[in-house]
């Protein structure tokens, strides 16, 4: 077994003179490794894979491109560089200078933040591990994988704060964070997104871009914190987590543009005849993308909240770049919420601190629109009428205000039974997982191939081609 120091573990934060986290690493390691031996990806983890690591924190140098086998890749540790004089931007302690240690009244609270954060990254390569063996091309065989390394190395990532901040409790729940798994009712991983399948390409794509780009808004969030580790792990991370919602906004383009491009020249636009022609109908991207934003809208907590506000008062947590906003007091603002009432939605004025999981989401909506609008605009480049629309977000939630409501994507409320007897025009039915999958049930191997119900990337990676050897896989 290789040791952790600062051959093998590229960082940044003085690993090798700092013997006592060096050794807290070392013994945690191992488990790390075990883990992604039986949970990371399935197969595939002797191929040599074209992966980016990154080695460094300079915007236009951080990343070294090259073939690594997977269980080799060096997992490291970067901080963005301190920011001289920071201070904390919101809250009630405001202007005061950031924590460089973690204040004891909030020891529980920011271990908590850090231990939730910390639970998705391998929940989510869990979630994705038998991919692999499905893939449409090479090309997206090696994104699978990159975005599953790095996520890999966003576990590290929070590992290391608990490992340097928290003592034995930190330890504790590093090891915790090996032990959950994704789906199981026994030890589920938690958060609820988190615990879905997402076994075919359709889900992994609207995953990255749904869920992944939670990960985005939540990681702008706490690189506001006014714990300074937190705080510059999370503004790196957020440099490789561009990657992985490109990932998804591209892979879903390249499947509604193959679809719109089979309807135009067959002429057909019915969904079975659509399916015939081996590709995936409209109706049921919409579907796809219908479950994956509700499931991902309630990642991000009760559209009233208290834990957020006591989160902003302490300056654990703030918003998407808090600095756009004018008042970081937030003490007397509103925030106009729609909130179910008898049987109706009424605007309510909620004190804009206890808003602040809805204010977080209202930037997160506006920004899955705006790859709506790119999508729609290749469906529409084909000649194609048909145009995506981001539900309602009272529609299928299961956390929060909207929770106990039967609402469909337009966002009226409906009996539970009609609900029920429209849900399969709303969401993935079983059919439609099955004409799915139906799809998916080979790799592709050859480079130079690409699965017929997606259109090529149009461009590869690091300037290689899109026929690129980005696998190296003697099938
Ligand atoms: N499922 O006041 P409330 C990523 C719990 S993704 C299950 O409404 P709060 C990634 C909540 O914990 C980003 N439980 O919410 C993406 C609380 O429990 P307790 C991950 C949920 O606390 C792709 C109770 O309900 N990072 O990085 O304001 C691939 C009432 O809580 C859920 C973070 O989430 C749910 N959906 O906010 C890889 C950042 N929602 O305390 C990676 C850290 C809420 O009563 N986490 N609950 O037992 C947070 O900031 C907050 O914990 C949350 C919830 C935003 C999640
Ligand atoms: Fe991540
Ligand atoms: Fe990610």
């Amino acid at each position: 077994m290789q040791s952790v120091n600062s051959d093998r573990i590229p960082n940044n934060v003085g690993l090798g003179s700092d013997k006592r986290l060096q050794r807290a690493l070392e013994s945690w390691q191992p488990s790390f490794l075990r883990w992604w031996r039986e949970m990371g990806p399935s197969g595939f983890q002797e191929d040599l894979v074209y992966l980016r690591t990154a080695t460094g924190v300079d915007s236009d140098g951080w990343a070294h491109f090259d073939y690594v086998k997977m269980p080799d890749y060096r997992w490291g540790i970067f901080l963005a560089d301190p920011v001289p004089g920071r201070t904390i931007g919101f809250g009630d302690n405001r202007g005061q200078p950031v924590w460089q240690d973690v204040p004891g009244e909030h020891r529980n609270t920011l271990r908590r933040l850090i231990v939730t954060q910390g639970d998705t990254e391998p929940a989510s390569v869990e979630q994705q591990r038998l991919l692999g063996h499905s893939c449409p091309s090479v090309y997206d065989m090696r994104n699978l994988f990159q975005v599953n390394v790095e996520e890999g190395r966003h576990l590290w990532a929070m590992v290391y704060l608990l490992h340097s901040y928290f003592g034995r409790d930190g330890r504790e729940e590093a090891e915790a964070l090996l032990q959950r798994r994704s789906g199981d009712p026994d030890k589920p991983r938690m958060l609820g997104a988190f615990n879905e399948p997402c076994t075919d390409w359709l889900s992994f794509f609207m995953f990255t871009f749904f869920t992944d780009r939670d990960g985005k808004f939540q990681l702008l969030a706490l690189a506001e914190s006014g714990f300074d580790p937190l705080s510059r792990t999370t503004r790196f991370m957020l440099t490789e987590e561009a990657h992985h919602m490109y990932v998804g906004e591209t892979g879903v383009l390249r499947i509604l543009d193959r679809t719109a491009r089979v309807m135009a020249e067959s002429k057909r636009d019915h969904p079975d005849d659509v399916r015939r022609l081996g590709v995936i109908d409209l109706p049921t991207m919409q579907r796809y993308m219908n479950l994956w934003y509700s499931l991902s809208l309630d990642l991000f907590g009760g559209e009233i909240s208290s834990n957020a506000a006591s989160f902003f008062a302490a300056g654990l947590k703030g918003r998407a770049k808090e600095e756009q906003f004018e008042d970081h007091l937030a003490l007397q603002g509103s925030y106009a919420m729609r909130v179910p009432k008898d049987g109706r939605i009424e605007r309510a004025d909620v004190p804009l601190r206890n808003a602040m999981n809805e204010v977080l989401r209202d930037a997160y909506v506006e920004d899955c629109q705006r790859g709506l609008d790119k999508w729609n605009r290749a469906i529409a480049a084909r000649g194609v009428p048909f145009e995506l629309t981001l539900p309602s977000r009272l529609f299928h939630r299961r956390i929060g205000l909207y929770a106990d409501l039967h609402a469909d994507p337009q966002g009226n409320l409906l009996a539970k039974e009609e609900w029920e007897a429209r849900r399969n025009d709303w969401l993935p039915s079983t059919a439609d997982k099955a004409f799915v999958e139906s799809l998916m049930t080979k790799a592709t191997f050859d480079p130079t191939k690409m699965a017929n119900w997606i259109s090529a990337p149009k461009q590869g990676i690091k300037g290689r081609p899109v026929d690129f050897e980005y696998v190296r896989h003697d099938a």
